[in-house]
């Protein structure tokens, strides 16, 4: 007890710079495999290279600028290494043993090598033949009652042609049952641009951030999670326009950046700022921000100044009037109590706005894991629509997507609730007759697993054990299965919660070469700005037994449906002729494999950023939602006393989604520990605890379940009163499978009631990650 404890250490230096190079090469240096390592990351981005598996930020066509960051490094090095997870590796620890050790552990032991096979009686995974193991399953698939008795997860790296070859594959055996890591991400995103501008994905590209005046910035860490975002920014900022940044927390990666790959800022430890102004708003505040923003601008309005653009409003909008009835109505009390901003604070941002002719709002998922998500955008949509920021040059809604194709998986028709247009096409293109209804996404997958509907699961990569909410529910759900596949490169969680036919199918990644018979292939990927890009692999895989997502789905299909509706493994021989499907398919993309040839990629085009309204009014459809009386969750509300405490689930530095590279938190000041809980000072006194005291967190919910996470230790920090923040993975056995968004059903990882209890002394055993 008398250790001294060095969690946490302040961190004073600027984003990126010394401290991202020193992280790199430390990385580089643990992965086994340093020289073959840092050959591929100079491929990184490269018009001959492949995609950054890190994120979905775009990039400006420019062959001479090296294209990676520390988190970026970080993913492919992960992904590079020479490490092996094999059949002796199965043959020396149990599954058992195995789920004793940390996700971190797990991920660490290298790539899968082998099809492996769960023995229950040994309990042990034993390896089998690819044919065998898609036989098996493939049995399993056609003996169930419906398809529907079946679930297809999707994790968003896959390529274009695995997604839209495995969407084929699943509509032909005869579901939408889609369940997708978007579901998690940004489906309130999708849901409110759709509903509002007629497409669900975001109107900017990265040239017109070169071109806007401000840049709003809600509730993401780029700093962490989308590195390559600060160049931008920073950009932004030394042309004098503007960057408000609204964080619930002071993020050190969103303050200043040095760019590691400019000399002279290196060597003089010098650094650019990314913001000028940043509002530290309460958790689910910034819907009530913008209110307060857009009541700040019609009040100058009422004072004869013109700052609506009443031009766009009445040639492009619909429902304006009582959008603005709606804000008159809200009162400054709700606003600045929900916000947690000044009046002086908003009138700051109110001023930036109307002064600037182009703006953009860009988002993540300080946005999108509400319960008021849907709302939140839709008041973003009408803030930006106000002042007629949306389809002009150097404005626009930017959702900031995560997993680095998750947009494009969508475009090829990941959904479970599909457009018929899609639907119709498919039904022409390969005569047959897909299924219409409407399909399970990620939480009603759980609860039909739990109540028995879907007794199969697999899954294109991902870590749905972990990532999902309910830890406890979850595990039960997916050993109530009878089925479990995974299409993994890494050993996770989702392998070690077996059920009686538990298949791990390993597959390659992004970074390595991917060989079929008509030569090495490339696939292609979608980011956040509607480019599509090739992607070819530049490693050598470790095993002939790792098989491409093509090629496992092409397998798959073949031992379920014959050739029906096409031959499979011809398909697969080379992927110009899946890319030519698409292209028959997907309107967008005609003549894809030629287009696919473009530098840099080629630009899908955007209908909203052409001011063409695909809503059924054929305008921008202007919602009047009442800002909530509360963020909470309606069925956690009559538990509410005065200890309760918002949660939002985050992630640190050192992770990619559940996969943990390591135990710090650079920016945040966090060392060798992730069972850290961030709270305002003032809360810490309020309720009797200690810095660094151990605690546990109990979640309040309507139910009679009780959801804890014990061993957190405190840590004060500069976060709102009544907020407090802690890491997912770890916090998920805390959201309640039912607390999902109005509209979006996504679990509301940001916004969880949650009350502390100091640990018992007695029984603590810091679970290390
Ligand atoms: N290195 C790395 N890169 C990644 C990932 C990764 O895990 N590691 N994950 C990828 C994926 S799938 C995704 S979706 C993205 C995620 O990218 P982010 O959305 O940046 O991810 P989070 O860590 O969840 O960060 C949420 C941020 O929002 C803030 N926040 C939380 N609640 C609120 C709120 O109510 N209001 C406001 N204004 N701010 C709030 C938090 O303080 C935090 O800074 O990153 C992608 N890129
Ligand atoms: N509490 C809380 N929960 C959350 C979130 C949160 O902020 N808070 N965020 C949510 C979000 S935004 C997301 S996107 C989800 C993420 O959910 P997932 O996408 O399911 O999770 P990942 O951790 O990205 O999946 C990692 C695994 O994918 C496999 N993998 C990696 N690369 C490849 C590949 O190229 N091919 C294949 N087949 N497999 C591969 C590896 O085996 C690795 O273990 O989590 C969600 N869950
Ligand atoms: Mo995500």
């Amino acid at each position: 007890m008398s250790k001294k404890d060095d969690t946490v250490e302040s961190y004073n230096g600027p984003a990126g710079g010394w401290g991202a190079l020193q992280s790199t090469t430390k990385h580089l240096l643990q992965s086994d495999n340093a020289v073959r390592n840092i050959n591929t990351l100079l491929k990184t981005n490269q018009p001959h290279g492949f995609d950054c598996p890190g994120c979905a930020w775009g990039e400006k066509h420019d062959p001479s600028r090296i294209r990676f960051c520390e988190n970026g490094a970080k993913a492919v090095n992960w992904e590079a290494t020479s490490r092996v997870v094999d059949r002796s590796f199965f043959e020396k620890y149990s599954v058992s043993w195995l789920k004793e050790q940390s996700d971190y552990f797990l991920e660490y032991q290298g790539r899968l090598t082998e099809p492996m096979r769960y023995n229950p009686k040994s309990d042990h995974y034993e390896p089998i033949s690819w044919q065998e193991a898609c036989n098996q399953i493939a049995s399993k698939l056609k003996s169930l009652d419906s398809p529907n008795e079946a679930a297809f997860y999707t994790s968003g790296r896959a390529s274009n042609e695995a997604a839209f070859l495995y969407q084929l594959f699943v509509r032909a055996y005869g579901t939408n049952n889609f369940p997708d890591c978007s579901n998690m991400c940004h489906e309130a995103s999708g849901y409110a641009l759709t509903g509002s501008i007629g497409i669900g994905k975001g109107t900017t590209t990265i040239e017109d951030f070169e071109h806007a005046d401000a840049v709003f910035v809600f509730g993401q860490n780029p700093g962490t999670n989308h590195p390559r975002m600060l160049d931008t920014l920073r950009e932004v900022v030394e042309r004098g326009a503007q960057v408000l940044t609204f964080n619930t927390l002071r993020e050190r990666g969103l303050e200043r950046f040095q760019h590691p790959q400019n000399p002279v800022e290196m060597l003089t430890n010098g650094s650019k700022p990314l913001n000028t102004a940043y509002f530290t708003p309460k958790i689910g505040g910034d819907m009530a921000a913008i209110r307060g923003i857009v009541k700040l601008m019609l009040e100058m309005e009422d004072q004869g100044e013109s700052v609506l653009d009443w031009s766009f409003i009445n040639e492009h909008t619909q429902g304006v009037n009582q959008y603005l009835c709606q804000v008159r109505s809200t009162s400054w009390s709700h606003i600045t109590e929900q916000s947690g901003l000044t009046l002086e604070e908003l009138q700051h941002a109110a001023n930036v706005y109307c002064n600037s002719d182009k703006v953009i709002c860009t988002w993540a998922m300080g946005i999108t894991q509400h319960t008021h998500s849907v709302a939140t955008i839709h008041e973003i949509v009408n803030f930006l629509s106000l002042r007629g920021n949306i389809g002009k040059v150097g404005a626009g809604a930017c959702p900031v997507r995560g997993h680095s194709n998750v947009q494009g998986d969508r475009t090829m028709g990941i959904n479970e609730r599909p457009a018929d247009a899609f639907l119709d096409s498919l039904q022409s293109h390969f005569n047959f007759t897909p299924p219409r209804e409407h399909g399970l996404a990620v939480v009603p997958t759980i609860q039909a697993m739990l109540e028995g509907h879907v007794k199969a699961f697999i899954a294109l990569g991902g870590n749905f054990a972990a990532a999902t909410p309910d830890t406890e529910q979850t595990y039960e759900a997916l050993s109530n299965c009878d089925l479990n596949v995974q299409i993994s490169t890494k050993l996770n969680r989702s392998h070690l919660v077996t059920c009686a036919n538990s298949y791990i199918l390993p597959c390659l990644g992004r970074t390595d070469i991917d060989t079929q018979s008509s030569g090495p292939q490339k696939v292609s990927v979608e980011d956040s700005f509607s480019m599509v890009h090739s992607s070819g692999g530049v490693v050598t895989p470790l095993s002939e037994q790792q098989k491409s997502e093509p090629f496992i789905i092409a397998l798959l299909a073949q031992a379920t449906l014959g050739k029906h509706p096409i031959d499979w493994m011809k398909k697969v021989e080379n992927y110009d002729d899946i890319r030519n499907d698409i292209a028959q398919v997907i309107p967008a993309f005609s003549d894809f494999n030629e287009r696919l040839k473009t530098p840099g990629g080629f630009y899908l085009g955007n209908s909203a950023r052409d001011r063409k309204w695909n809503t059924p009014s054929k305008s921008i459809l202007i919602h009047a939602h009442t800002l909530p009386e509360s963020i909470v969750h309606k069925k956690a509300r009559s538990k509410l006393t005065d200890k309760t405490l918002v949660l939002q689930t985050l992630r640190s530095h050192d992770q990619y989604n559940t996969t943990i590279y390591g135990l710090n938190d650079r920016y945040r000041g966090i060392k060798g520990e992730r069972r850290v809980l961030f709270m305002n000072p003032a809360d810490i006194e309020r309720l009797g605890f200690k810095s660094k005291q151990l605690v546990d967190l109990t979640s309040l919910w309507d139910d009679d379940k009780t959801r804890t996470a014990p061993h957190f230790k405190v840590i004060p920090y500069d976060i709102p009163v009544g907020n407090i923040a802690a890491y997912y993975p770890e916090t998920n056995p805390l959201v309640p499978l039912d607390s999902l968004g109005d509209y979006s059903f996504t679990p509301t990882s940001k916004s969880i009631a949650v009350e502390l209890t100091a640990s018992d002394s007695m029984n603590i055993s810091i679970q290390s990650t």
